[in-house]
C-alpha cells in the first residue's frame, strides 16, 4: 500500500462556515449533518432504485408516471433510467415555475457593458421561450431534430436552448469561439436543420462577427435549411442569405406567446455536446431527458446548497457542460434565478466579478482555477466589492492548487463561503466527486467525496482491479450506472464503448488519475497522459504543478514527462511568470527547490521552460502540445482548433529551442 503523499496545505481541514447553521436569516442547510449525507450516499449506492425512483417523482412533474427506475447495465452499456416515463423537460425547467412564481427571476443578464443587463422574469421567458419555439417550428423542426446554437452569453441563447427542447429536438451548443470549420463539424456530424446565431458577439468590448463565421461554415453543411439570427448589435452589418437566413427579431415576436410543450420519453436525447478527447475527432456526447435533469438538479440542491431563492452565479460559457448543466439546467429545475454573463473576469478590470456579485446580491459562484488564478495574480486590492450575499464558491475544470483554494476560500469568501472543488466532465453530465458544501469538510486541492449513486472505484491501471480501501492510487472510475451519465456517442456507439467501457472492463472509465487518502478523500491527479513516471516514483503533473505556483514568481505551470534514459521519465516544467519577475539563474534555483523540498528530489523539473502555455478555450492546458514541442515533433500537433490562442504554439517552440 503507498501511502498518499500530501502536503501541509492539503492536510489542513475546512468545516463549512457555521453562519450556515446559525444566522436564521440564511435558508435552511438542504442536508445539515455529514452523517445524513453518508446515510443518503448508502442508500443511493445499495439501492439506487429506491433513492432514485422517490427523487424522481419528488423534482420531477412527470406527464406519464414510470414502472422501472433503473434497467440494463453498464458493462453491457445499454442501461436506462426511468426508461416508460414520460416527461416535457421545457415544463420542469420553466412553465412550472411560471406558474407557481411568475414575477420571479429566472435571468440575471449581466451584459458585457456593466449596467447594461436586465432581469427576465419565469412568466417572461417563458413567453420568449414559445414565440421562439414558434418560429423554429415553422421552418421545420420537430422532435428528435437538430439544432446548432452558436451564439454569445445573452438571454437569447438560454431562450433558443429551451424552445428547441420545448419542441423535442435535440440542441447542439457549439462555443462560439470556435473557428468556422470546427462549427461545420459539429453541425455535419450532428445533422442540424437549422443554426441559431447572432450578427456579432462582444467580449470586453471586443466585437466578434458571429454570423460571418457562420456563412463560412453553414455552406459546407447539406443539413442546414435556415439560420436563424439574432441581433445583437445596434445596427446590424450581417448580410443576409436569401431564403435561408431569417432576423430572429423579424419572425420571433409573430408567434404566440404559449404553445403546449412536446412530451418525450425519459430517455429522449436533450442535448449533444461535442468534446474532444486528447486525439481523434471531437465526439457528440448524448445526454437524455429525465436522468440528466434529475442528476443536475441533485447536485445543484445538495453540492452548491442551491435554494428556489437563490442567485446562482456561473461564469462559464453555455458551449460547455458547466453552463449547460449549472447555469441552464440545474438552476430552473430548482425554479432559481441564473446569471448569464457575457463578459470576462477583467473587463472593465479585475473587479469585474465581484462588482457582478454586488449588484446581483448572487448566492453562489462557481468558476474555473484559470480564472481564479488570473485574479489571484492581478492582486488582492480587486477584491473590494461587498460580496456577502455569497455563501458556496465552486471551482470546475481542472485540478485546484492548493494556494489558489485558499485565495479562493479566505480573499473571495472572506473565510465564511464553503469552497467546492467539483469534479465531473461532459460524460458525467454532473458533479461526480464534490462536497455537500453545507456539511462536508474539505481539504484545499481534493475534490473530497463522491455524490449521491456514485460508486466509485480506484483502479490499478496494471491490472484493471480495483484497489479497495484508503490510501490507494491509480484511475478513477465508476462501478454502477448513475442517472445523468452519457448514453451513447452520437451515431458512435461503438466510440462510446471503446473509450469510456473497454479500457477497464467493468468499469466507466474517466481517464483521470486520482488517490484515495487514509480519509476516503479523493484528489484528482489529472489525465493520465498527464502522469509522469521519474524512477519508479508515479507522480501526476498537476502535483508538480501545484508545487510550483506556490512560488511568488510563478502565475501559471504545466509539467510533462519526457523520456529519459536514466530515469525512463523527466520532469520539463513550463513557466509563465508573473508580472515584475524576471527569468535568472537565482530564480532557476530557487523554482527547482521548491519542488525538491515539497515533492522530492526526484521530481525536481530537469529543465525548466519559461513561455506561455497553450490553453484551451474553456482553459485546460494542451499538454499533448508541450510534449510534442519538447520531442521536435512541433509538425505533427494534431487538432488545434480547441486553443484559444493559436499563436502560443510559436512562442513555445522558441521557449523550447532557448532552452536547450
Ligand atoms: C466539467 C468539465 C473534464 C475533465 C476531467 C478532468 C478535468 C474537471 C475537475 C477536473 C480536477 C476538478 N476536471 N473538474 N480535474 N479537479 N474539480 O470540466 O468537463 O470539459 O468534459 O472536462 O476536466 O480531467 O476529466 P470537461
Amino acid at each position: 500500500m503507498t501511502k498518499v503523499t500530501t502536503t501541509a496545505v492539503e492536510q489542513m481541514i475546512i468545516q463549512p462556515p457555521s453562519r450556515f447553521y446559525e444566522d436564521s436569516s440564511l435558508p435552511k442547510p438542504n442536508i445539515s449533518s455529514l452523517d445524513e449525507y453518508k446515510a443518503m450516499y448508502e442508500q443511493s449506492i445499495k439501492n439506487p432504485n429506491k433513492f432514485w425512483g422517490d427523487m424522481a417523482r419528488e423534482v420531477i412533474d412527470w406527464d406519464r408516471d414510470f414502472s422501472t427506475v433503473l434497467q440494463g447495465s453498464l458493462q453491457a452499456a445499454d442501461f436506462a433510467w426511468f426508461a416508460d416515463g414520460m416527461l416535457s423537460p421545457c415544463y420542469n425547467v420553466l412553465d412550472r415555475h411560471a406558474i407557481a412564481r411568475p414575477d420571479a427571476t429566472a435571468i440575471i443578464y449581466e451584459a458585457d457593458e456593466p449596467n447594461q443587463g436586465r432581469h427576465i422574469t419565469y412568466r417572461q421567458l417563458l413567453a420568449d421561450v414559445c414565440q421562439c419555439a414558434g418560429a423554429l417550428a415553422s421552418l421545420g423542426v420537430g422532435k428528435g431534430d437538430r439544432v446548432a446554437i452558436y451564439m454569445p452569453m445573452i438571454p437569447a441563447v438560454v431562450v433558443a436552448m429551451l424552445a428547441t427542447i420545448r419542441l423535442g429536438a435535440v440542441h447542439t451548443v457549439v462555443f462560439a469561439g470556435f473557428s468556422a470549420e470546427s462549427l461545420a463539424d459539429r453541425v455535419n456530424d450532428a445533422g442540424c436543420k437549422v443554426v441559431i446565431t447572432s450578427d456579432v458577439s462582444y467580449r470586453g468590448s471586443k466585437v466578434i462577427p458571429l454570423k460571418n463565421i457562420v456563412d463560412k461554415a453553414v455552406p459546407n453543411c447539406p443539413s442546414v435549411t435556415n439560420v436563424l439570427v439574432f441581433q445583437r448589435s445596434a445596427a446590424p452589418t450581417a448580410s443576409m442569405v436569401d431564403g435561408r437566413d431569417i432576423w430572429w427579431q423579424d419572425i420571433v415576436p409573430k408567434f404566440p406567446r404559449y404553445i403546449p410543450n412536446v412530451s418525450v420519453s425519459a430517455e429522449h436525447p436533450l442535448f449533444l455536446l461535442y468534446t474532444s478527447g486528447s486525439t481523434g475527432k471531437p465526439k457528440g456526447v448524448v445526454h437524455t431527458t429525465a436522468g440528466y435533469l434529475l442528476g443536475a438538479h441533485a447536485t445543484c440542491k445538495y453540492v452548491f446548497d442551491l435554494h428556489p431563492t437563490d442567485r446562482m452565479g456561473c461564469a462559464g460559457d453555455v458551449g460547455w457542460i458547466t453552463g449547460h448543466t449549472y447555469i441552464v439546467y440545474g438552476p430552473l429545475m430548482m425554479g432559481a434565478a441564473t446569471l448569464v454573463f457575457e463578459s470576462t473576469p477583467a473587463y472593465p478590470d479585475f473587479t469585474r466579478y465581484w462588482s457582478t456579485v454586488e449588484r446581483h446580491k448572487l448566492t453562489q459562484w462557481y468558476v474555473a482555477p484559470t480564472a481564479i488564478r488570473l485574479l489571484q495574480r492581478a492582486g488582492e486590492s480587486f477584491v473590494k466589492h461587498d460580496t456577502s450575499s455569497l455563501r458556496v464558491l465552486g471551482s470546475v475544470g481542472e485540478p485546484i492548487a492548493p494556494e489558489n483554494f485558499m485565495w479562493y476560500h479566505d480573499v473571495v469568501g472572506k473565510k465564511s463561503c464553503a469552497v467546492a472543488d467539483t469534479y465531473w466532465q461532459t460524460e458525467t453530465g454532473s458533479h461526480i466527486v464534490a462536497p455537500i458544501s453545507t456539511v462536508t469538510p474539505t481539504k484545499p486541492g481534493s475534490a473530497t467525496l463522491p455524490f449521491f449513486g456514485i460508486d466509485l472505484a480506484i483502479v490499478d491501471p496494471l491490472t484493471g482491479k480495483e484497489l479497495e480501501g484508503n490510501d490507494v492510487e491509480g484511475v478513477l472510475a465508476v462501478k454502477q450506472p448513475w442517472p445523468s451519465a452519457a448514453r451513447t456517442v452520437w451515431r458512435g456507439h461503438d466510440r462510446y464503448i471503446d473509450t469510456y467501457l473497454k479500457p477497464y472492463p467493468g468499469f466507466y472509465f474517466t481517464g483521470d488519475g486520482a488517490a484515495r487518502d487514509s480519509d476516503g478523500y479523493i484528489w484528482i491527479r489529472g489525465r493520465v497522459d498527464d502522469v509522469v513516471n521519474i524512477s519508479g516514483h508515479r507522480l501526476s503533473t498537476s502535483e508538480i504543478e501545484a508545487a510550483l505556483m506556490t512560488h511568488a514568481a510563478v502565475a501559471e505551470a504545466a509539467v510533462v514527462g519526457v523520456p529519459d534514459e536514466l530515469t525512463g521519465q523527466a520532469v520539463n516544467a513550463f513557466i509563465l511568470l508573473k508580472d515584475g519577475f524576471e527569468v535568472n539563474a537565482e530564480l532557476e534555483k530557487e523554482l527547482i527547490l521548491t519542488v525538491r523540498t515539497q515533492i522530492g528530489p526526484f521530481a525536481s523539473p530537469k529543465k525548466l521552460i519559461f513561455s506561455d502555455l497553450p490553453k484551451t478555450r474553456s482553459g485546460k492546458i494542451m499538454r499533448r502540445i508541450l510534449r510534442k514541442v519538447l520531442a521536435g515533433e512541433e509538425d505533427q500537433l494534431g487538432d488545434v482548433s480547441t486553443l484559444a490562442d493559436p499563436k502560443v504554439v510559436h512562442d513555445i517552440i522558441h521557449a523550447v529551442h532557448r532552452a536547450h
